[in-house]
């Protein structure tokens, strides 16, 4: 059994087994009342600040959306409004294709990887924390390659919460899905439970040796906390509030780590304004980026852009 599974299991013991909702709603802040979450799986998010569902997204479409990447990034396809990442020591060696990028985003458009944000069997999970009116805002195909040796394929400890000009922060999911076996070595997601209790903390880029990728913003002074590494099988899928604070080891191994990954929030929620906040910094970097690329849009209409509804009532409009 792994961390997150005996963490998950202990939470159950302290309840009673009872299904999800009925006259006890009052203890739950983060998760809403509704039937496909047990009452067990409720006290394990409400506690930690995630929950992981095994086995949730079918094989063959994480094989189709991983060719899709390869695509993508060889120029086989039009990527559309994709934005394609490079590692930056990768970037540096010559590397090519699926050896080069470590992410692509804002694929709402393209239908083949949209599938993964809509897929029935995520977005059941997902009603129950956004409630039904749920918008993908944030997309992502996330590939570790190799490690150069640089450590660059590491991202820093943050909160999702630091780029999104949006709330509340409660109605807002990430649901990451590993495409392959993913493990200490090659890179797994590192969570530190409980953290989702606290607030959004200053984030600015790490002093790696090396460098750091584009918008790795990384938190500080959180070395003594507990944490967990997530070890996951492929089709396994954690669902995380946007204020734990998690991030991810290096690929120490010759293969490729994939995931993919939508956050979703309830189309209720509100855009704020991010100036004089510790979010200016993440807000003005993608401001100079946008207008770097003949799109001078302002930070939340960059994050208006990037989202689609995808359930809810409006959604057969
Ligand atoms: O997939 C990973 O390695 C970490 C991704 C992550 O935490 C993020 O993009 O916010």
């Amino acid at each position: 059994m792994s961390a997150v599974e005996r963490l998950q299991t202990l939470k159950g013991q302290l309840t009673n087994g009872k299904k999800a909702g009925n006259n006890n709603d009052n203890k739950f802040r983060f998760t809403l009342n509704d039937p496909t979450l047990t009452e067990e799986q409720r006290e394990s998010y409400e506690r930690n600040g995630f929950l992981l569902i095994r086995n949730l997204v079918p094989h063959d479409l994480l094989d189709t959306w991983s060719q899709r990447f390869r695509d993508i990034c060889d120029g086989k396809v039009d990527s559309g409004r994709i934005t394609l990442v490079k590692d930056i020591s990768l970037a540096k060696s010559g590397a090519t294709g699926e050896r080069l990028y470590n992410k692509i985003q804002d694929f709402m458009w393209d239908d083949v990887l949209f599938r993964f944000c809509a897929l029935p069997e995520v977005v059941k999970y997902v009603n129950c924390f956004t409630g039904p009116n749920a918008m993908a805002v944030h997309t992502m195909l996330i590939n570790k390659p190799p490690d150069a040796g640089t450590e660059t394929s590491r991202h820093p400890l943050h909160q999702d919460l630091h780029y999104f000009p949006f709330r509340p922060a409660d109605r807002i999911v990430c649901a990451w899905t590993a495409m392959e076996r993913v493990t200490k070595e090659n890179g797994c997601l590192v969570v530190l439970p409980g953290t989702h209790y606290g607030t959004l903390l200053p984030h600015e880029y790490p002093e790696w040796e090396n460098g750091v990728n584009k918008m790795y913003h990384g938190v500080k002074g959180v070395d003594g906390h507990d944490r967990i590494h997530v070890e996951m099988q492929k089709g396994d899928t954690l669902f995380f509030h946007p204020i734990l604070i998690h991030g991810s080891g290096a690929n120490r191994t010759k293969g490729f780590r994939k995931a993919i990954s939508t956050h979703y929030a309830a189309s209720e929620c509100n855009y704020i304004d991010v100036r004089g906040t510790s979010q200016e910094n993440i807000a003005k970097e993608v401001e100079e980026l946008a207008k770097k690329r003949g799109t001078p849009l302002d930070y939340v209409d960059v994050w208006r852009y990037r989202s689609r509804l995808v359930s809810g009532d409006a959604i057969n409009l």
